[in-house]
């Protein structure tokens, strides 16, 4: 594949095909773990990735990249084979996650800023090494009536600027990530509120970027959705739909290649509907699919659930998944493909 930044971000929104974000943090993927009663141990995270990467159908045909976590991007599959390799021989790129997670803002109770900039040029290049051509970062905004303030969307847009920038000038595509949290609390926040927020935010994330030299058409924006808050949930998905279009036609240029959600909490059909929806009914000047973590894995986990007999049903779980934000990502999906399945 080529190697100018450009070719990787269109490579990763290719039409009909998203990114899976498998790059659950120790913490976060022993959660998903007890969820399901499986011991995050070192081997358990490993068979359970390499069963998500080794589902040919799901990961060839839907699955432009993925995301990994430093222990995953360093891992061996159990017959030898760096996880790495197995991903790129279904055509997908490899990415990684380079954040150091969501940290107290001092002085802002409530709010966080994402930290990871100390060192994060030699980083990248070791993961340039072991075969990362994308990486992500992830800023988290709260939401309410109060929250976010100024100073917390700032801080976190400078540092995606910092980031995006050293990205780029290590040969690696940044997926710009700022998350305003629905399952956040109170979670009783208004869809027109989350529009409002969503507008300020990325208009002050692309600013910094501005500032900070970043070439749009050699990266990728991973958004919210414009959506009410988990305890207030009454949008339907038209409604979802147009905010989300109207508030990113609004923000984003037109030269940034693609733009791959997150989930965020949806329900998986619910992630899925309203990217479909955004696809179906409006002009768009960039390529929209998705980039989920939870929707494109909750099935499958759930499936598989730690045991080896269960292998097949988790990739046919994936599959499914994968294949129904695969139709979504191109407009097509409705309920009759998902009931078939
Ligand atoms: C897969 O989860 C990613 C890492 O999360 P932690 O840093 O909390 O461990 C996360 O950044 C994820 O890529 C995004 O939140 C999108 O995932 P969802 O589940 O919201 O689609």
């Amino acid at each position: 594949m080529s190697e100018r930044l450009e070719d990787i971000a269109a490579a990763m929104v290719t039409p009909g095909k998203g990114i899976l974000a498998a790059d659950e943090s120790s913490g976060t993927i022993k959660k998903r773990f007890d969820g399901i009663n499986v011991a995050s141990t070192e081997e358990n995270r490993r068979d359970y990735r390499e069963m998500l990467f080794r589902t040919r159908e799901a990961m060839s045909d839907h699955i432009s990249g993925v995301i990994l976590f430093d222990e995953t991007l360093r891992q061996k599959a159990a017959d030898g084979t760096p996880l790495v390799d197995v991903i790129r021989s279904t055509g997908a790129v490899a990415g990684i996650k380079v954040d150091g997670g969501a940290k107290p803002l001092p002085g802002f109770a409530g709010e966080t800023v994402t930290e990871g900039l100390d060192g994060l040029r030699e980083r990248l290049v070791e993961y340039h090494g072991l075969g990362a051509r994308f990486a992500k970062w992830r800023g988290v905004i709260a939401i309410s009536g109060s929250l976010p303030t100024c100073s917390a969307i700032q801080a976190n847009a400078h540092a995606l600027a910092r980031y995006a920038a050293l990205c780029q000038e290590n040969g690696i595509v940044p997926i710009v990530e700022p998350e305003i949290t629905m399952d956040g609390v109170p979670g009783d926040h208004s869809i027109d509120r989350c529009l409002e927020v969503s507008e300020q935010v990325l208009r002050t994330v692309f600013a910094e970027l501005y500032d900070a030299r970043v070439s749009l058409e050699g990266m990728i924006l991973k958004p919210n959705m414009v959506i009410d808050g988990k305890n207030a949930r009454t949008a339907s998905v038209d409604e979802v739909a147009d905010k989300t279009v109207r508030c990113l036609k609004a923000t984003v240029p037109a030269s940034v290649p693609g733009i791959a959600f997150l989930s965020g909490g949806q329900s998986d059909e619910e992630a899925t509907a309203h990217l479909s929806a955004m696809n179906a009914s409006h002009d768009l000047p960039w390529q929209l699919t998705f980039s989920y973590g939870r929707a494109l894995q909750a099935a499958c986990l759930k499936a598989w659930s730690g045991k080896t007999e269960n292998v097949a049903a988790g990739q046919r779980a994936f599959a499914h998944r994968a294949r129904m934000n695969g139709l979504a990502a191109m407009g097509n999906w409705n309920q009759t493909q998902e009931q078939a399945a």
